[in-house]
């Protein structure tokens, strides 16, 4: 690239953001890393473009060029996940839901979600949140003795409460979703479905989770987690509610789309149709176990006892910490996660009694299971002794280790 001022500190800041994914061992269960081609769609000249509309339908001239990337994204979206529709413009997870909600409800309808400190989602209803502002959400919550979705429980709120929409996906929780039960729920109370698959998208199209696609009347996902694309969001939806999903996110919701980050998500998406992302999906969740079994034989309790999927909640007051220290600790070894309420947790959320730890990132590095049992070795050696500098000198030795054996893919 020309004409980039090397002296901005800007680019110092970038630098140092790189070296620090690249030193670090990404945990954090929502994040991952993209392929070059993906972040070089992003600093294209398409972030100069207004193209409000849609493809065909546009405020502007000159959007030939970008209409032909929007409907490509919007094509290899519906092949990938089987969809009728897709709408690849919200410019993140929670643009997507808040557009569903505009489409499907009328300000004050209710709502059925999962709790937000049992692993829902802040867009699911949280008071302060668009959603808990302008909807009657109501919310069902995990299981006390399994610490799983008892849907059973769901059946019943669904009966008593009579929700408009019943909306299931998580952003904390380890268990695969039954989605055919929620759609079978959704029918007996003749309410409508939506599902928020931001966390496992990329385990659907991977074929590592079942797929809510069949079942559900939308369905909103981010980018940027397992998929492993660009941030920002997407929506499938069936039937006719394409229509009123597009009106909703422009100009409901949103102003001009983002065409660089629709390229990138065109890319990821084609990246995603590719025959390795099948296996990369496999192996992120097969990576989730192999580091959920070791901490759990290193005497860390696993909520609900395992995982499905990419993540897991660990429960860190089984060896007498917190979220917050044990997520300040691991930081200080270059392992990057984040506390996390556990379901029925006593600690206010700042601190909270576990952390969540997702493979999505360290399995794109390369890291496979035998990593996964070092990895979890050192975690359970750091959280038991977080103050004890031989431990933490020698963590951090093996994640130096590991870091420079597996490079970001790309990124050298
Ligand atoms: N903040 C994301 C997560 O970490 O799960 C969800 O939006």
């Amino acid at each position: 690239m020309q004409n980039i001022k090397k002296d901005d500190p800007v680019w110092g800041f970038v630098a140092d953001e790189a070296a620090r994914q690249s030193g670090h061992l990404e945990l954090i269960a929502s994040e991952n890393h993209t392929s070059n081609e993906v972040l070089a769609a992003l600093g294209t000249c398409l972030t100069d473009k207004y193209a409000e509309g849609y493809p065909g339908r546009r405020y502007y001239g000159g959007c030939a060029h970008v209409d032909e990337v929007e409907n490509l994204a919007r094509a290899r979206a519906k092949e990938l996940f089987g969809a009728a529709h897709a709408n690849v413009q919200p410019h993140s997870g929670t643009q997507a839901n808040v557009a569903c909600f505009m489409a499907l409800l009328e300000p004050g309808d209710r709502v059925l979600g999962m709790s937000l400190d049992h692993g829902g989602h802040l867009s699911h209803g949280h008071p302060k949140n668009f959603s808990g502002l302008f909807y009657d959400f109501h919310a069902y919550g995990l299981d006390k003795q399994t610490e799983r979705l008892d849907l059973d429980a769901v059946r019943d709120a669904a009966l008593k409460l009579r929700p408009k929409l019943l909306l299931a996906g998580a952003s904390a929780y380890s268990r695969t979703i039954d989605f055919e039960a929620f759609a079978s729920i959704a029918r007996e109370v003749d309410a409508l479905l939506m599902v928020d698959m931001a966390h496992i998208a990329g385990l659907v199209a991977g074929g590592a989770h079942p797929s809510p696609v069949p079942h559900a009347d939308v369905v909103t996902m981010t980018t940027h987690k397992t998929l492993r694309g660009p941030r920002g969001g997407l929506i499938l939806s069936r039937g006719d509610w394409f229509k009123r999903v597009n009106s909703a996110v422009f100009p409901g919701g949103q102003g001009g789309p983002f065409m660089h980050a629709i390229a990138g998500k065109a890319i990821a998406l084609r990246e995603a149709l590719e025959p390795g992302f099948r296996t990369y999906a496999a192996e992120v969740v097969k990576n989730a176990a192999a580091l959920a079994a070791t901490l759990t034989e290193h005497g860390l309790r696993i909520v609900s006892g395992g995982t499905d999927n990419h993540l897991m909640l660990v429960d860190v007051s089984s060896v007498g910490s917190t979220g917050a220290d044990a997520e300040t600790a691991l930081g200080g070894v270059g392992i990057t996660c984040n506390k996390n309420l556990i379901p029925y947790d006593e600690q206010p959320p700042m601190k909270a009694s576990g952390v969540r730890l997702g493979t999505a990132a360290v399995t794109t590095r390369g890291l496979g299971v035998s990593e996964m049992e070092t990895l979890g070795r050192a975690i359970a050696e750091v959280l038991r002794a977080p103050k004890d500098a031989t431990v933490l000198a020698r963590v951090g030795a093996t994640v130096a280790e590991l870091t420079s054996a597996f490079p970001i893919p790309g990124r050298g």
